[in-house]
C-alpha cells in the first residue's frame, strides 16, 4: 500500500499492532519485534524508524540515547497507544527519555526485560530499574535466543487489542507476567 521502503508487508500476525518499542541501542528491539512478528528479517542495525503492519514500530536507539532525537522519537509514538520499554537483563542503566511520560501521560507502558539468557543477566535488578522510574510491573522476561517470555508478552499485546481499554500495565498480572508485585 506505501511506497515506502521503510514499511514492511508481511503480516503475520495482523492481531497484533499498535505498539512501539524503545530502548537503549542493543538492547534487543529489533531482535524482539521480528520475534514477536515471526518475522524471518535479517537482523541490521536499525538505522530508521521500522513500520511493520498495524502500527508496530521499531526505533532506533539513539532515539532514547540521545536527546536530539527524543523530538523524533515523541512524534513517532504520538499515534501509537503502547511504548514496549526494553531493559537487558544485565543492564543497570535507564534510558527512557525522562519527559516522555510527561509528554504522553496516557501511554500504557509496559516494561520488558530482555536478554535474560546472559551469563551476566540480572533480571530483579532489571526489573527494579524499571520500578524506580515509574514503570509498573507486571514485567516480561524475554530473550530471544532461547525464545523465553516471547510468546507470554506476544499474547500480552494481542490481549490488549482484542480487549477494549486493554489491561493496564500496573494492573492484575497475568499468568505471563513472571515478576509482578509491588516490591521493586
Ligand atoms: N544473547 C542474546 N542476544 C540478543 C538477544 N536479543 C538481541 N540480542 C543480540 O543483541 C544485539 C542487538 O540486538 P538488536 O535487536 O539489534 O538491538 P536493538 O539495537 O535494540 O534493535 C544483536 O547482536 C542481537 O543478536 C537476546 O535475547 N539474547
Ligand atoms: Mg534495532
Amino acid at each position: 500500500m506505501s511506497g515506502n521502503p521503510d514499511v514492511k508487508e508481511h503480516q503475520l500476525h495482523p492481531d497484533l499492532a499498535d505498539f512501539v518499542l524503545v530502548g537503549d541501542v542493543g538492547s534487543g528491539k529489533t531482535a524482539l519485534t521480528l520475534a514477536l512478528l515471526e518475522s524471518t528479517d535479517e537482523l541490521l542495525k536499525t538505522q530508521a524508524v521500522v513500520f511493520h503492519p498495524s502500527h508496530v514500530v521499531d526505533t532506533p536507539g539513539e532515539f532514547t540515547s540521545r536527546p536530539a532525537y527524543y523530538g523524533a522519537l515523541l512524534a513517532t509514538i504520538a499515534e501509537i497507544s503502547t511504548v514496549v520499554y526494553l531493559q537487558p537483563a544485565n543492564s543497570r542503566a535507564f534510558s527512557l527519555p525522562p519527559g516522555l511520560l510527561h509528554v504522553y501521560p496516557d501511554k500504557r507502558v509496559i516494561g520488558v526485560v530482555s536478554k535474560t539468557d546472559l551469563p551476566d543477566a540480572d533480571t530483579e535488578s532489571a526489573c527494579r530499574v524499571m520500578a524506580d522510574h515509574n514503570i509498573s510491573p507486571p514485567y516480561f522476561l524475554t530473550s530471544t535466543a532461547t525464545g523465553e517470555g516471547v510468546a507470554d508478552l506476544r499474547s500480552f499485546l494481542i490481549s490488549l487489542q482484542t480487549s477494549d481499554a486493554g489491561m493496564g500495565a500496573c494492573e492484575e498480572p497475568g499468568e505471563q507476567a513472571v515478576i509482578g508485585g509491588n516490591e521493586y
